[in-house]
């Protein structure tokens, strides 16, 4: 398949005009096109999967019904946009999705007009939407907004106070509710139950009897008996739903896989609307390829795989994930102290708690798509004297940091949090990067932050925070395997703000924060084969830092390299801060940092964006030579 194979009319499809000139009952035909075209590039790129087939159709009937790129498409995460992609010009890139150089995975402002929201975090598209909608009135347009959400993403808070918004503002846009009964495990929660009660008490609408019903504009200027009508056609006979409470228009449920529902639904929309519309529409995840079908998560992220078989390419891992470690270490806490209590947002498998589920399903807690909610959830269970764990990516926590800060810190509350994903991550890219939470949870008072720089240290990272008690914690790590480190059955319990020296050595020093320490360690056998006598030290704690240690380092050295992966202002910009305040720089120690850079990497293999970052072992040795001869002369001018 791929580049040689034919397609009759995908073929003759280089942008969303092309599918306006097809007539309208070749449009399932166009779909299963794209359907198939979709299948065979991820088969070989690897990817988002199940979330782009559950919407082939939809996104056949968007794009020939609307007239993008003027008309705006949000999609919400944006993980399923692969149809539109394909639909969208970017059909002979398809090869080269989340690749270097290549196209990013979720939409992207920069990579085409037709991507008018970039995204990757669930739950902003109706904000987003509502507020072009609003710049569209106020610059007196006309052109339609519309945001695609997953019934997962309607589980954040964000949506309901778009919603909120919306229904208020009285802004013209139409919200798709894509509602495939799935997140990326299956949905939880009342919203959920919600809609499939919604779903079970209404058949899909009947479509004739709802267009003939709609006269010239409407909700407000129908007439009363047409309004009568038409509101039993599409179901509200048996009362208004939430949506509609809130003030938007609610249309459906659909079927989202059946064009003849689609279109004159979408087309009566685009055309008579006012006010803000919510279109309810049916679909199944990963539709048409039957492995997805069958699979457990529908198929959401795939490796490159099997067209046939559907076996995915997975090579047996080396070591385990730190993902899992941190299960097993949580497990082996949880099992001598029933205080302790898992929490996760959405993200199950992903974060290992569902092993912790199994064994303890009462005090596991999936809160949905609902980071904020599951920070402070966990502060109200701390307060009552509960130890939980909140595990949660290091990208998707940026999103509580109001809660990280007033509900846990503030109040000195013990809630632990599991940082998933902590540094690069590769292939999803800069939404996706946890570069962030050193920087940003080291500036609060009462915080514990930790960084593990292999799998052995999480176990005891771990354990240390089940057995810190007195305040918040945190620990972090990396996205994939580990080092192959030995495990212990249980982690010890670590002294709180100590480091650790694993190499001693009189002229250099490196001290490294988290999983950098193994190029640390290689720079250094780097530097003694050129007979500067290195120190390699791993600090452990990016807060409380060991004062103690980094003096030390800072008297005994005439160079002292601190690297971590992650942002400017993090562990570095303290220790800097430190040594600077207590004068230690005045010695003439050179000092220098090593961190990610200030612009967003984008997508590619880990390798590479750790070179980008200048963060390998060879970088940290030419750091330590070149600062090792300078002068003590600034090399810049100033100003320049
Ligand atoms: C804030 C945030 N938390 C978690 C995620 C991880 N995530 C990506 S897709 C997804 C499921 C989304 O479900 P839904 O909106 O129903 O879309 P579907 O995949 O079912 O089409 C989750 C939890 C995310 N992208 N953003």
């Amino acid at each position: 398949m791929g580049k040689s194979k034919k397609f009759e009319l995908l073929d003759k499809i280089n942008s969303p005009d092309d599918v306006k000139k097809l007539n309208s009952n070749q449009l399932q035909d166009l779909a299963d096109e794209v359907r198939l075209s979709m299948i065979d590039s991820v088969s070989r790129t690897g990817g988002h999967l199940g979330a782009g087939l559950g919407v082939v159709e939809l996104t056949v009937a968007l794009h020939y019904v609307f007239n993008t790129p003027k008309d705006k498409l949000i999609w919400d995460v944006g993980h399923q946009c692969y149809p539109h992609k394909i639909l969208t010009g970017r059909k002979d890139q398809m090869d080269t999705i989340r690749k270097g150089g290549g196209l990013a995975g979720f939409t992207k402002r920069c990579e085409s007009e037709y991507d008018p929201f970039g995204a990757g975090h669930s739950s902003t598209s109706i904000s987003a939407g509502l507020g072009m909608a609003v710049a569209r009135d106020l610059e007196g347009g006309d052109n339609n907004i519309i945001s695609v959400i997953g019934d997962g993403s309607m589980s954040a808070g964000m949506a309901y106070e778009a919603m909120n918004n919306a229904g208020h503002l009285k802004s013209r846009m139409i919200v798709i509710l894509n509602d495939n009964d799935m997140s990326i495990a299956p949905p939880v929660g009342a919203m959920s139950a919600y809609l499939a009660r919604l779903l079970s008490s209404r058949s899909f609408i009947s479509i004739r009897d709802w267009a003939k019903n709609i006269v010239k504009k409407f909700p407000r200027s129908i007439s009363n008996t047409a309004k009568k009508a038409e509101e039993y056609a599409r179901g509200m006979a048996t009362g208004g739903t939430l949506f509609e409470e809130l003030g938007l228009y609610y249309v459906g449920p659909i079927d989202g896989h059946n064009m003849d529902h689609l279109l004159p639904v979408l087309e009566n929309v685009r055309d008579v609307t006012d006010g803000p519309v919510l279109i309810h529409v049916v679909t199944q995840k990963g539709k048409g390829y039957e492995f997805a079908e069958k699979a457990a998560d529908k198929y959401h992220g795939v490796s490159t795989f099997n067209v046939v078989t559907g076996a995915q390419d997975k090579s047996a891992p080396k070591a385990p994930s730190y993902t899992n470690v941190f299960a097993k270490a949580l497990l082996a806490e949880a099992r001598v102290d029933d205080k302790i209590i898992a929490i996760t947002a959405a993200m199950p498998s992903g974060t290992g708690l569902d092993k912790f589920g199994e064994e303890f399903p009462e005090r596991t807690f999936d809160v949905g798509i609902a980071e904020q909610h599951a920070v402070t959830f966990a502060a109200g269970l701390a307060a009552e004297g509960y130890k939980p764990f909140v595990a949660i990516y290091s990208t998707f926590l940026q999103r509580a940091y109001d809660q990280i800060v007033h509900d846990v810190a503030i109040q000195n509350l013990p809630v632990r949090f599991g940082i998933d994903r902590a540094g690069l991550v590769g292939a999803d890219g800069p939404t996706h990067a946890g570069s962030f939470d050193v920087t940003y949870l080291s500036t609060l008072p009462n915080m514990v932050v930790m960084a593990a720089a292999d799998e052995a240290e999480l176990m005891h990272m771990t354990a240390t925070a089940a057995a810190h008690n007195t305040g918040p914690s945190a620990v972090r790590y990396p996205r994939g395997e580990g080092t192959g480190a030995v495990l212990p059955e249980k982690g010890d319990v670590l002294e709180i703000g100590k480091g650790r020296i694993l190499k001693e050595g009189q002229k250099i020093a490196i001290l490294s924060l988290g999983t950098r320490l193994a190029e640390a360690l290689s720079a250094a056998e780097n530097l003694e084969a050129k007979g500067l006598s290195t120190t390699v030290a791993d600090a452990r704690f990016a807060k409380p830092l060991d004062l103690e240690m980094i003096r030390s380092l800072a008297l005994n050295h005439d160079v002292l390299i601190v690297i971590e992966e992650g942002s400017i202002g993090g562990f570095g910009s303290h220790v800097l801060e430190y040594l600077s305040n207590d004068g230690l720089l005045e010695s003439g120690l050179k000092l220098r940092t090593m961190n990610l850079p200030d612009h967003y990497i984008d997508h590619d293999s880990p390798q590479k964006m750790y070179e980008e970052a200048h963060l390998m072992a060879s970088d940290i040795t030419k750091l330590a030579l070149t600062a090792l001869r300078h002068n003590g002369v600034s090399s810049k001018k100033l100003g320049s």
